[in-house]
């Protein structure tokens, strides 16, 4: 090598690996990675309510395997975080990876001045659809609530029962989780415990409920209804098959994600397009739900998979197979998560439709982000990399607060998943 090649190669080290907490309206980690010549990367971390294994994992442990090296070379390094632990993977630690990934293409975008959907190969459609969620604590709030938004001009929505009160029929449909969600997290210190869960309930109530809004809301309405794999494999079957004459969007997490031959019975009976994924961390437990063709919708969550890198491959296995994307994108997980997923909304052949965040105040005290969310479309800006910026002061400033999702109990008091 001359010179002028050991130069650059000097130039474009690592030189620092960190985490920010911050708490601006939830709980988000960051990872904040930085270049010999000054470029700083920007990568999302968030595990709700593990937040701080995630930060020690990156501090402690995949720091000194960054610091020195090539910042250019993300499969390498991926592979050599991945890979050099004997017991690999798991959430904490493909969190942590997907937030080194998310600050490395960032890293890679700066450089070359060029948007992630840039680098990617370009845009594949000018704006991407996204679906937000709707929620109500009755069924004429969530009904009510559905027609506002249609009429301020989204045409996808997704709804979804947390907990249900057969003793209160008042509060049959009880949301705050949801609530949480699009607003300020519950500053309780720990989780909160909800004795509300009632399957049976649940499964008279939902088909009828699903009908009310369609009816309401008209054909042409994406409904999207999220089962959270709340229940047992043929109160499963029977939800879908009575879904069905609603003509859902999809029907997301109808059963346990590795639950392959419930989603299999489920298909062999039904018709409604299937989504599933957020629960899967590693591209090898995924595969064989989608080369057995069980879903339509591949939903794994950015932050919790391992970054843009796996998601991009997982993306182009499945367009191979007839199957589109519809991530995941709730409100815990941050900005550089959603930027990734809006540049991948916007270049993916295969997209299919983006969950997001509709209240962006949540996080606006500390993030700028190049998404635009205009009625129930994304478009995204043409900065380099993700295109995130972060007032790091402010995000000092917000500091973490300690917060768990509910913990949900049936009406015998026994756990009931969340
Ligand atoms: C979704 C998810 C969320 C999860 C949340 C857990 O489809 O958006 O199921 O609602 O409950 O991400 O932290
Ligand atoms: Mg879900």
């Amino acid at each position: 090598m001359d010179d002028r090649v050991v130069e650059r190669r000097k130039l474009m080290s690592i030189t620092s690996v960190s985490t920010i907490l911050t708490s601006p309206g939830r709980n988000y980690l960051l990872v904040v990675v930085k270049t010999d010549d000054g470029l700083v990367g920007y990568g999302d971390a968030t595990l709700n309510g593990r937040e701080r294994a995630v930060a020690t994992v990156v501090e402690d442990s995949i720091r000194q395997l960054l610091v020195d090296e090539d910042e250019s070379r993300i499969e390498y390094l991926w592979r050599k975080i991945y890979l050099s632990a004997y017991w690999r993977g798991g959430p904490v630690l493909m969190t942590a990876l997907a937030g080194i990934d998310m600050a490395l293409w960032d890293i890679k975008g700066k450089r070359a001045g060029l948007p992630l959907y840039s680098l990617l190969g370009g845009k594949a459609r000018d704006r991407a659809r996204a679906y937000v969620h709707v929620h109500g604590q009755t069924t004429s709030q969530l009904v009510e609530r559905s027609r506002a938004k249609v009429d301020a001009g989204f045409e996808a929505l997704r709804f979804s029962f947390d907990s249900v009160d057969p003793r209160d029929p008042s509060v049959t449909y009880c949301q705050a989780h949801q609530d949480v969600a699009v607003g300020r997290i519950e500053r309780t210190g720990g989780a909160a415990r909800r004795d509300s869960w009632d399957s049976d309930t649940y499964l008279t109530d939902l088909p009828r409920t699903a009908a009310t809004l369609r009816d309401t809301l008209g054909p042409n309405v994406a409904l999207i209804h999220d089962v959270h794999s709340r229940l047992s494999p043929p109160r499963a079957v029977r939800a879908a098959k009575e879904l069905e004459s609603t003509g859902l969007f999809f029907l997301e997490d109808p059963a346990e994600h590795l639950d392959l031959s419930t989603l299999e019975t489920i298909r062999a009976q039904t018709s409604v397009p299937i989504a599933v994924g957020e629960l899967y961390f590693h591209g090898s437990d995924i595969a064989e739900l989608v080369r057995r063709q069980l879903v339509d919708y591949v939903r794994v969550d950015i932050s919790h998979f391992g970054g843009i890198t796996p998601v991009v491959k997982l993306a182009h296995f499945a367009e191979a197979l007839g199957i589109r994307t519809a991530f995941h994108g709730p409100s815990d997980i941050s900005p550089p998560a959603h930027a990734a997923l809006a540049h991948l909304a916007v270049h993916l052949g295969n997209f299919g439709i983006q969950e997001m965040v509709e209240d962006q105040s949540i996080w606006s005290e500390v993030f700028t982000t190049p998404i635009q969310l205009d009625r129930g479309f994304i478009t995204v800006g043409n900065q380099p990399g993700l295109g995130v910026s972060v007032d790091e002061a402010a995000a000092r400033r917000h500091e973490f607060v300690p917060a768990s999702l509910p913990i949900l109990h049936d009406r015998m008091g026994a756990i009931h998943p969340w």
